[in-house]
C-alpha cells in the first residue's frame, strides 16, 4: 500500500494536489505537511504534521515510522522571494532537495515527485516554443536552483535507480489558494480585484507574454506523470509542459468581458526583469508524446471557471 508525504502541502499547489491526491488514494495514506501550523485546519481530510523540510531528523523520521512510499517535495522559495533572500533560496530548494532525494535512495521509495519551472531558461533561450533542450542560462537564483535539480533528479536517476518525477511548470494560476512570491502571481491576484470591484495595478507590462496553466490542468498533470508506466517517462530532468500564453492585457480583456467596469494600470516593478527572461510559450511535445500529455483550458475558458467559482468558495 502507498504511504504518501507531501511538503510544502499548504502552498497554492500543494493545496490542491494534496486533495486530489487523497481523492485518488484515501486519508489515511495521505500525509500533509507544512512549515505554516495554521495551515492545519485546510487539511480536515487527511492527518496534517507541522514540518520545516530543512529539519532532516523529523523528515527521517516520519519516512522511516510512517512507512513512506512516495514524497511530493513541494516546498520552494519562488522567483521574486528567491530575488530577495538569494542565499537563503538557494539552502532551501538545494539542500532540501538534495536531502529527499538521498532518503529516497536509502529507503528505496517507489517514486518522488518535485516541480520545476520555466525559471530554468533564461534571456539566451529562444523564447518562442522553447523546445526541451535548448540554451538554458537562468539569471534569476530560484532558475538556478531548479536548473541544478533538474540536474540532481536526472543523475539520481541514472546513478542510484531513484525514480524522481518532474515538471517545468508554467504559471499557475487557481482560485482556491493565493500564491507566494512568484513572478506570475498578478494572473492570481488580477481575478480577486476584479471580482471586488477594485483597479488592478499590474507588476509587469501590458505586453508581457508568460507561459501559464490553470491549476485543474497542472494537477491533472502532476498525476498522470506520477501514474505513468516507469518506461513512458523517458525524460529525468524535467518535462517541458504547456497550458496557455497570455499578456497581462489580453487576461484583462478576458475578464473585462464579464465584468465591463473593470480597470487596470501597469506599473512594472523588480519582477519585469525576471519576466523579461522568461520564454513566451512552450513545446511540450515530449510530455504530449511519452505520457498522453494534453491541456484542457485555454484563456477564455480559465476566466469563465475562475469567475464562477471563485465567489462560492470565498463566500
Ligand atoms: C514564479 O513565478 O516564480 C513561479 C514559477 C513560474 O515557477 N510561478
Amino acid at each position: 500500500m502507498e504511504k504518501i508525504l507531501v511538503i510544502g502541502a499548504a502552498g497554492q499547489l500543494g493545496s490542491e494536489l494534496t486533495k486530489a491526491l487523497t481523492d485518488r488514494y484515501s486519508g489515511e495514506q495521505v500525509i500533509a505537511t507544512d512549515l505554516n501550523a495554521d495551515a492545519k485546519e485546510k487539511f480536515d481530510y487527511c492527518r496534517f504534521e507541522v514540518l520545516n523540510v530543512l529539519d532532516q531528523e523529523k523528515v527521517r523520521g516520519l519516512v522511516q515510522n510512517e512507512g513512506i512510499t512516495q514524497i511530493y517535495h513541494l516546498a520552494a522559495v519562488l522567483s521574486a522571494t528567491g530575488e530577495k533572500r538569494p542565499l537563503f533560496a538557494w539552502q532551501l530548494n538545494m539542500d532540501s532537495l538534495l536531502f529527499i532525494l538521498e532518503l529516497a535512495r536509502e529507503f528505496k521509495l517507489n517514486k518522488v515527485y518535485w516541480p520545476s519551472s520555466i525559471a530554468v531558461f533564461g534571456p539566451n533561450t529562444p523564447s518562442v516554443n522553447t523546445p526541451q533542450y535548448c540554451v538554458k542560462e537562468p539569471n534569476t537564483v530560484y532558475g538556478i536552483s531548479k536548473q541544478a535539480g533538474e540536474r540532481w533528479c536526472e543523475y539520481y536517476f541514472e546513478k542510484y535507480g531513484v525514480d524522481v518525477r518532474s515538471l517545468r511548470y508554467p504559471g499557475l494560476i487557481g482560485y482556491k489558494s493565493l500564491p507566494g512570491g512568484g513572478t506570475t502571481d498578478y494572473a492570481v491576484d488580477i481575478y480577486h480585484k476584479a471580482l471586488k470591484g477594485e483597479k488592478f495595478t499590474c507588476f509587469l507590462k501590458e505586453d508581457s507574454m508568460l507561459p501559464m496553466m490553470y491549476m485543474p490542468d497542472a494537477i491533472k498533470a502532476t498525476i498522470d506523470l506520477m501514474e505513468a508506466p516507469k518506461e513512458s517517462v523517458k525524460i529525468r530532468s524535467s518535462y517541458n509542459l504547456a497550458g496557455m500564453s497570455f499578456t497581462p492585457k489580453e487576461i484583462f480583456e478576458s475578464i473585462k468581458k464579464h465584468y465591463p467596469n473593470f480597470e487596470i494600470e501597469y506599473q512594472p516593478d523588480f519582477r519585469q526583469a525576471i519576466a523579461d527572461g522568461w520564454p513566451d510559450s512552450i513545446d511540450d511535445h515530449f510530455a504530449r508524446e511519452h505520457w498522453g500529455w494534453k491541456p484542457s483550458y485555454d484563456l477564455e475558458a480559465m476566466t469563465q471557471d475562475i469567475l464562477e467559482n471563485l465567489p462560492k468558495y470565498f463566500e
